[in-house]
């Protein structure tokens, strides 16, 4: 239960806009599909939501992310020749997952990196 899991447990440590495709799930390749989402990174997850509100309303008990990311034993690094866009970066996951994520401001995207990675270096299995 979504609502339940975030009252307990979680609290935002950066939040934003971000465009995000998920190019593998189960270690299978998937069509792109670049899509603007708005990201929460948790202490333990990368969650995307289609807006703002959407997060707002799952808060309050409606809905979920569209993309829940575990970061536990994930990896995070730049996605060199794997896009025609700039500043893109992949995350993979033990399961399989690997989702791409970009900003066209090159701090903006690195922010992430960097965010994202100190998540993931304090969780059991880095
Ligand atoms: C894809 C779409 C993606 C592009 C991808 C294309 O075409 O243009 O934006 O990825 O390139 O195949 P379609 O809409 O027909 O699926 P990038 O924007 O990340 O380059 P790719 O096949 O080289 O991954």
């Amino acid at each position: 239960n979504w609502p339940q899991l975030w009252d307990g447990h979680m609290c935002v440590l950066k939040e934003g806009p971000l465009n995000r495709t998920k190019i593998t799930e189960n270690g299978k390749r998937l069509r792109k599909n670049w899509t603007i989402s708005h990201v929460i990174l948790t202490e333990l997850f990368l969650l995307f939501f289609k807006d703002s509100k959407c997060f707002v309303a799952m808060k309050n008990g409606n809905g979920r992310p569209e993309l829940c990311v575990d970061l536990n034993g994930a990896l995070v690094y730049p996605a060199d020749k794997v896009s025609s866009r700039k500043n893109v970066y992949v995350i993979s996951t033990v399961l399989g997952t690997q989702v791409l994520f970009q900003n066209e401001c090159n701090i903006q995207a690195q922010s992430w990196l960097y965010a994202i990675q100190a998540v993931i270096s304090n969780l059991p299995c880095n």
